[in-house]
């Protein structure tokens, strides 16, 4: 029997919200893997330069400026991009504050961005890849897929809605051979964390938390993303693979 194939070469994927963090470390994985990567953000100077550090360790990348959360600039986005084989909708903001007195434009700008964008940005390319009989969809989920905290109300609603969407996408899409998957990480070492890890208080409650007595590091999902992209993951579909250290599954 043939080993199943991590086989990325000539593989054409975008990389949502992957000019930082987690999004960059899966650009960089992927391109490493052999994909042609696509990486993406609102920002086009940062992109310029996450594409000029990829270059200087001659990983040729191609970038894409559009916010996941306007879908005019998604659909203008898309064109420019082309037909891709792998999505990674990975874009995601954070708003904290206590649900009572939250304001609405915190609520919706982070439910705009972390779910209707991933949504916007499937229904963009998911034509290609059912014409083309094939295509990955990997979505960024989190641990508040399933867990929340205070203070992070708008974001567990919106990881919650990904990873539900992603079994939504799974009942239309995967009769095309389409496989889409989500991965939901733990409490990683990121720029989006980075207030969480400066606090002495809150960083030793995540590492007592975690099984594994550490935080996160972006890398501890490349393993995962490669699956997800590569042929290996074939009949794999709506399934939402926690990269936490252990921290779900114990209280
Ligand atoms: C927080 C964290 C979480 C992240 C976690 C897992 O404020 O508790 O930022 O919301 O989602 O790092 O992704
Ligand atoms: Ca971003």
């Amino acid at each position: 029997m043939p080993l199943p194939s991590f086989n990325l070469t000539g593989r054409r994927a975008l990389i949502t919200g992957s000019s930082q963090g987690i999004g960059r470390d899966l650009a960089h994985t992927l391109a490493s893997a052999g994909a042609e990567v696509i990486i993406n953000g609102r920002n086009p100077e940062k992109l310029a330069r996450v594409v000029d550090e990829f270059a200087a360790e001659n990983l040729t990348v191609r970038a894409c400026a559009f916010d996941v959360a306007d879908e005019a600039a998604v659909i203008a986005g898309a064109k420019e991009v082309g037909a891709i084989d792998i999505l990674i909708n990975n874009a995601g903001i954070h708003r904290r504050g206590p649900l009572a007195d939250m304001p609405l434009a915190d609520w919706q700008a982070v439910l705009d961005s972390n779910l209707t964008g991933p949504f916007l940005v499937a229904r963009a390319f998911v034509s290609g890849m059912i014409e083309r009989g094939s295509g990955k969809i990997i979505n960024i989920c989190s641990i508040m897929s399933n867990l929340a905290r205070p203070t992070t109300g708008n974001y567990a609603a919106s990881k919650g809605g990904l990873a539900m969407l992603t079994k939504a996408m799974t009942a239309e899409w995967a009769q095309h051979n389409i496989q889409i998957n989500g991965i939901a990480p733990g409490y990683l070492d990121t720029p989006l964390n980075a207030p969480l890890v400066n606090d002495p208080k809150f960083s030793d409650w995540v590492k007592s938390r975690t099984p594994s007595r550490r935080w996160g590091k972006p890398e501890d999902l490349a393993g995962a993303a490669i699956f997800f992209a590569a042929p290996a993951s074939d009949y794999v579909n709506g399934q939402i693979l926690t990269i936490d250290g252990g921290m779900l599954a114990v209280v």
